[in-house]
């Protein structure tokens, strides 16, 4: 199904790489906006825009503005995205009221993947993903992500699942929502800033190629519609210091229990903890990881 074109504005380019059926990345911009901070996170989207067209591929950043689906920004759009202070977080939820009410937001992993399979992309690359949150048992928080991935197909390339989250927990939900993984390059499911997350993952594939195959297998088996996650760890050299990572991250977590932060705050609240209590080297190691992701997607783009 086609997106309505009165409410969806898809960039010229984005289109005639579409309808020529040449490669095609869509990239979120929740991490834009309320991932990493300014003004570093313009400098960052645009680097990641620049990698996709560096290996031959199209970018596609994502976004709502002024009540407009934009598939594409221009470099006006994306510097709205990086430094308006009524850049909502939207979930794929949240997408009708925005709409409606005619607002600007940045689109999490849930909405971007929902709005670039109804524009036909096919691959998209982001840092994390969103899942099930520690505090679980107490909260309930569990990251739309999880719910829409296993109602929309594409393939998501990411660094694994935020290291905040309940992994195991995280990658139980995605094996009952029959959402596919595959490891690149590794049998161990990546722990976001760190190169492995300690979890075995059933899949691995070595290449853009095998992870092209895995997809178009899983387009002609048909089946429902549901997302394939191709997990790429951040390299070694470049992952946060895991002993620093359990560390702090302990402390971001009773830092937010303390403060009662909830709901959509929590992850932007635990990213930036981790970045202040790292001295940013969490940043570095988020934005190495995103990098990765994105080359990946497009060689795998252009492998399809
Ligand atoms: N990955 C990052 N930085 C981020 C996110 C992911 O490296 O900011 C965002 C994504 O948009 C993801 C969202 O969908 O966090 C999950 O938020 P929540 O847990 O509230 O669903
Ligand atoms: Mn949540």
């Amino acid at each position: 199904m086609l997106l309505r074109t009165e409410v969806t504005e898809v960039s010229t380019e984005v289109q005639e790489a579409l309808a020529a059926q040449r490669p095609v990345v869509a990239l979120e911009s929740t991490i834009i906006a309320h991932g990493l901070p300014r003004p570093h996170n313009l400098a960052v989207a645009e680097e990641l825009e620049a990698l996709v067209r560096s290996v031959g591929a199209v970018p596609a950043t994502i976004a709502i503005l002024d009540g407009r689906i934009h598939i594409g920004l221009d470099k006006r759009q994306l510097e709205r995205v990086a430094g308006d202070d009524d850049v909502r977080k939207l979930g794929q939820r949240d997408l009708a009221p925005a709409l409606a009410a005619g607002v600007s937001g940045a689109t999490t992993v849930s909405a971007t993947a929902f709005l670039a399979a109804r524009a036909g992309i096919r691959v998209f690359a982001t840092g994390g993903l969103g899942g099930v949150h520690r505090e679980w048992t107490e909260t309930q928080d569990e990251s739309a992500d999880l719910r829409v991935l296993a109602q929309t197909r594409i393939a998501v390339v990411c660094a694994g699942v935020k290291s905040v989250l309940d992994v195991p927990a995280t990658l139980q939900r995605l094996e009952t929502l029959g959402v596919g993984v595959l490891g690149y390059g590794t049998d161990r499911f990546p722990g976001f800033y760190l190169t492995s997350s300690g979890q075995p993952v059933d899949w691995t594939v070595r290449t853009p190629e095998e992870a092209a195959e895995v997809i178009r297998a899983k387009e002609a088996l048909g089946g429902p519609d549901s997302a394939l996650i191709v997990a790429n760890p951040v390299p070694e050299a470049e992952q946060l210091d895991p002993a620093l990572h359990d560390r702090v991250l302990g402390e971001a977590l009773d830092e937010c229990r303390e403060r009662g932060i909830s709901g959509q705050a929590v992850t932007p609240f635990l990213l930036d903890q981790l970045m202040r209590r790292t001295q940013g080297a969490s940043l570095e190691a988020n934005v190495a990881a995103v990098r990765g992701n994105v080359r990946l997607a497009a060689r795998i783009a252009a492998a399809l």
